[in-house]
């Protein structure tokens, strides 16, 4: 297997949905499944939080929504757990600026996408050289959902990346929702990531490809 080219990247990044047990009111397998079917693009597995299931529990819900992912060719990876990632064999990792070094990451899981968190110039420069396939910048907009996350930067701060010639696949990340994408893609972003934008909504198969129409 080849590393994933910058374009193929982008086209994943588009409606890249999040969703661990925490995240979810109801089943997280048919929330999966429903945002599947409104035409989400990528997925990832982020089991964190107080309430996070672990061990045994946090391996059999990865590889429940991992088959989902599998069954409709969407790409899976998984937030953080790169030893979780290498034993599910999933299609990638996602990590963050306090996790393991990015270059370590990426000699680790050979050609799997590596996906980094940039909240700065210098952080997405550096996750460039390390090797990462795309960034995940922000947050965006406020958001509830994490509850360590940054002050909000605005997409801005997209803006002014793509200004500094910064021409890695990003994401952005944090209180998008179907008002506010948009903005988001419009300041230089290939996509969008969401949680509770899906994960909450009354109808998340309406949602994901509301957000969808708003990518295009
Ligand atoms: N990372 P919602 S913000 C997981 O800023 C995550 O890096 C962020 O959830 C960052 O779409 C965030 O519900 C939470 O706002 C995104």
């Amino acid at each position: 297997m080849a590393r994933v080219s910058a374009n193929k990247m982008r086209e994943l990044l588009k409606v890249y949905f999040i969703m661990g047990s925490v995240n979810c009111k109801r089943k997280p397998a048919d929330v999966l499944e429903e945002a599947i079917a409104g035409g989400i693009t990528l997925f990832q597995y982020r089991e964190k939080g107080a309430w996070a299931l672990t061990g045994e529990e946090k391996w059999r819900l990865g590889k429940e929504l991992q088959a989902i992912c599998q069954k409709h060719h969407i790409p899976f990876i998984v937030n953080d757990d790169v030893d979780l990632a290498i034993e599910l064999d999933a299609d990638g990792v996602h990590i963050g600026q306090e996790d393991e070094p990015a270059d370590l990451v990426r000699k680790k899981i050979g050609d799997k996408i590596l996906g980094v968190s940039a909240h700065t110039i210098e952080e997405a420069q550096k996750a460039v050289v390390q090797g990462a396939d795309y960034i995940g910048v922000g947050p965006i907009f406020s958001t509830n959902t994490k509850e360590d996350a940054k002050k909000p930067q605005g997409p801005k701060l997209i803006e002014s990346m793509r200004k500094q010639g910064i021409d890695i696949p990003i994401v952005g990340i944090g209180g998008i929702n179907i008002a506010n994408a948009g903005q988001v893609i419009a300041s230089g972003a290939d996509g969008i990531s969401v949680i509770s934008a899906i994960c909450l909504a009354d109808d998340v198969k309406e949602s994901a490809a509301q957000l969808k129409k708003e990518t295009m």
